[in-house]
Parts: structure tokens; C-alpha cells; sequence
């Protein structure tokens, strides 16, 4: 008996109903949306990271940054199960016979290249960055970094393919997704416009469940919510004091902070630090992560240490911490936010003395700044001239 060979499946051989421009534009649509706004959101984030920013990010307002990225992270959340039932929606397209005259064949092979490259993008951005919501850090390229030029490349793509596709879109919108099933026909099981609700109410669910980790109120309903687990004086802690290292040196009685400038330097100790005029200042730690979370921080202001050196204003301010190894243990102070009032060395958080792991003896507190900035146990700010 000889095996019939095997068919290859052509766009005819899927057979759903469900499958039609009039979904496909529609999901497209929606997942444009969520696309354009993590795009302009991830590069607020990202801007604000820029050590040299030609033009400074504002320090305000406060609420600024954890807004932004809330949604850059919401709705990138959003647009994982849309964009699954929208790719679903297009599959038997990578079966279709390519046209035979040459012209056309050219035109078709061009388009499909550039849909390659907008689906792996779009993949790669929502894996990389669920991937960093969970602190998942499965790659040792940098993830700011590499995330942002995707970001690029996934959003020329996709003003490629919404030019591209622009007539059949507007046609396709234009319909009543179920027009064509002739009224007296048994339609039996999922309409169209039952499929459209499943995606907007798998992507709610997807939303609510992680995304909302932390807009108060909702913190329960985000069951999957990366977050972490660690938590002290009411705020979450993300790298704590014993994975980075600063157990030792953060509680030694040898601390001082080292404020300094050219050659001049001064040393604090931390009952130094307490002695100096002490101010409360209601700020959040944001995350990129997305979470946010409110703390009453009280501490000196970073402006009175750096007059102890005479820094002139506008002055960028290197902050060095305790850690020796990892990420986010060095970073700049801007001179617009080491100018602000409101910017402290903060020494207590909500009224307890600060937490080793919110970074005792002394961390920043910023305004408006990505939690990544607000450097932990902290150990020397330097002026940089
Ligand atoms: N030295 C140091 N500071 C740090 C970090 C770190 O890893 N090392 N993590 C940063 C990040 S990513 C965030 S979101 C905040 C979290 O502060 P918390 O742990 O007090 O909530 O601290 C920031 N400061
Ligand atoms: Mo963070």
C-alpha cells in the first residue's frame, strides 16, 4: 500500500469562519493602539535613563514617570493576547501561493519580509519585557538598550504595514464583522463579533491580573502581578541588601558618606547626616517594572550636601553606592534634580528609620525619576566638573 504524500496546506485548507479582514483590521487596530503607546511611553523611559540628556527631563510633576510607565507597561501587557488572535487571524496567509508574474512576485516577497520583521519584532519586545517584569534576565545583552532599538524597528514595520494595508483596513472597518452570514443560515457557535469580545476580554483580564500590580485598590485582583515578594515598612523592595552585597559594609560603623568635588571632600557620618536640617517629602518609587508605590521619605537635601563643597547649581552629581557588582549601583543625578527641593538624601521612610533594604544608612529620592535612579545605600556623591 503506498502512503498518499503528503499535502501542503494552502490558504483554502483553513477553514474558519471566524478568520476575515474584518476581525484582522479590527485586532490591528486596537493592537496599533497599545503599539504606539508603549512605543512614545518607552521612549519617555528611556530618555530619562540617558546619562547626558541635551535637553533635561523635567522634575515634574512627580506623579510624571509612574504614570508613563504604568502604561508602557499596561499596555504592553494588553497587546499580548490581541496580538495572538490577530496573528491567528492571518496564519493561513503564510501558506498562500506566491503569485507567478515576476512584478507581482517581487511586491509580495517585499511585503512578506517586512511582515517578518514586524511579527518577531513585536514577539521579541512583549518576551523581553514580560521577561523584565519578572526580573527574568534569561540574556546578558542589555535590555534598555536592546529593547529600544527594537522598538524602532517594531514600529517602522508597523507604519510600513498599516501604509501597506491602509484600503483593505478602511474597507475592512467599514463591515459588520458577521454581514456575510446570510441571515437565514444556522450560524452555530462563535460569530465574529464573539471572537472580537473573547480578545478584548482576555486582554482586560490580562491587564487587571499583572499590569495593575500596584494602582491601589487593584493590587488584589493582579494575582499574577510581578512583583517583589519582599516588602519592608510598606514598600516593596527590589533588590534587597543580601543579593547586593552591602549587608557588611551598609551597617559598618565605618560608614561615612563622601560628598565631594575636584579636591575638596567632605566625609558624614550618618548621625552627621541626621544632625543637618532634616525635610519630608511625599515621593514614589517607580519602577520600570511598572509598579508604584507612595513613601514619606525624610532626609537632608541633597542640595545642602553639595553647598558643603560649594557645587555650583546645575551641577550633575554622580552617585556612587555601597554595591560593588550589578546594575544600577552607579548612576547620575542630573543637575536640574539634585537643584530641587525636593530631591533628599533620604535617611527615614515613613517615619522608621530606613530599612536596609530600602537602602540604610542613606538612599536618593527624586521626583519624577525611574526607580532604577534612586540609588540605594548610597556612599558617595560626587560633583562632576
Ligand atoms: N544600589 C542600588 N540601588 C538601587 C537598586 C539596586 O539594584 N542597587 N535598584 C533600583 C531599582 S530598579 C528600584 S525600582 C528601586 C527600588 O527601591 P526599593 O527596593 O526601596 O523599593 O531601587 C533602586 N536603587
Ligand atoms: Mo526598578
Amino acid at each position: 500500500m503506498r502512503l498518499p504524500r503528503p499535502v501542503v496546506p494552502d490558504e483554502d485548507s483553513f477553514s474558519s469562519r471566524l478568520r476575515s479582514p474584518t476581525v484582522s483590521a479590527r485586532l490591528g487596530v486596537v493592537v496599533g493602539v497599545c503599539f504606539g503607546t508603549a512605543f512614545v511611553t518607552g521612549l519617555i523611559s528611556h530618555y530619562a535613563q540617558v546619562r547626558d540628556q541635551p535637553v533635561p527631563f523635567p522634575v515634574g510633576p512627580v506623579w510624571g514617570y509612574r504614570v508613563t510607565q504604568g502604561l508602557h507597561v499596561i499596555s504592553g501587557t494588553a497587546a499580548i493576547p490581541l496580538l495572538l488572535v490577530k496573528l491567528w487571524s492571518v496564519f493561513p496567509k503564510l501558506f498562500a501561493r506566491p503569485p507567478r508574474r515576476i512584478g507581482l512576485l517581487v511586491i509580495e516577497a517585499a511585503e512578506r519580509v517586512s511582515i517578518a520583521v514586524l511579527v518577531g519584532a513585536a514577539i521579541t519586545e512583549l518576551a523581553t519585557g514580560v521577561a523584565n517584569v519578572a526580573q527574568w534576565y534569561a540574556w546578558d545583552f542589555n535590555f534598555r538598550r536592546s529593547h529600544f532599538a527594537l522598538a524602532w524597528i517594531a514600529i517602522g514595520a508597523m507604519v510600513a504595514h498599516i501604509a501597506v494595508k491602509l484600503p483593505v483596513i478602511r474597507a475592512a472597518l467599514g463591515v459588520d464583522p458577521d454581514a456575510d452570514d446570510a441571515p437565514d443560515a444556522a450560524v452555530t457557535g462563535m460569530t465574529r463579533r464573539g471572537l472580537l469580545r473573547m480578545a478584548w476580554a482576555g486582554s482586560a483580564v490580562a491587564v487587571l491580573a499583572t499590569g495593575f500590580g500596584t494602582v491601589r485598590g487593584l493590587g488584589r485582583v493582579s494575582v499574577l502581578a510581578a512583583r517583589s515578594r519582599d516588602e519592608a515598612e510598606g514598600l516593596p523592595v527590589n533588590r534587597s541588601a543580601v543579593d547586593a552585597g552591602v549587608t557588611a559594609s551598609a551597617t559598618s560603623t565605618a560608614y561615612r558618606l563622601v560628598v565631594s568635588r575636584d579636591s575638596r571632600e567632605v566625609a558624614l557620618t550618618r548621625e552627621q547626616l541626621l544632625a543637618l536640617p532634616q525635610h519630608t517629602e511625599v515621593l514614589p518609587i517607580a519602577c520600570v517594572e511598572g509598579w508604584s508605590v507612595d513613601g514619606r521619605w525624610t532626609g537632608p537635601r541633597i542640595r545642602d550636601l553639595l553647598d558643603l563643597v560649594d557645587a555650583p547649581s546645575g551641577s550633575d552629581v554622580v552617585v556612587r553606592s555601597l554595591q560593588q557588582r550589578g546594575p544600577d549601583r552607579v548612576t547620575t543625578l542630573q543637575g536640574n534634580f539634585a537643584d530641587d527641593e525636593r530631591t533628599l538624601l533620604a535617611l527615614a521612610l515613613n517615619g522608621e528609620p530606613l530599612a536596609l533594604d530600602h537602602g540604610f544608612p542613606a538612599r536618593v529620592i527624586a521626583p519624577n525619576r525611574p526607580g532604577a535612579l534612586q540609588t540605594k545605600w548610597v556612599a558617595a556623591l560626587e560633583v562632576a566638573t
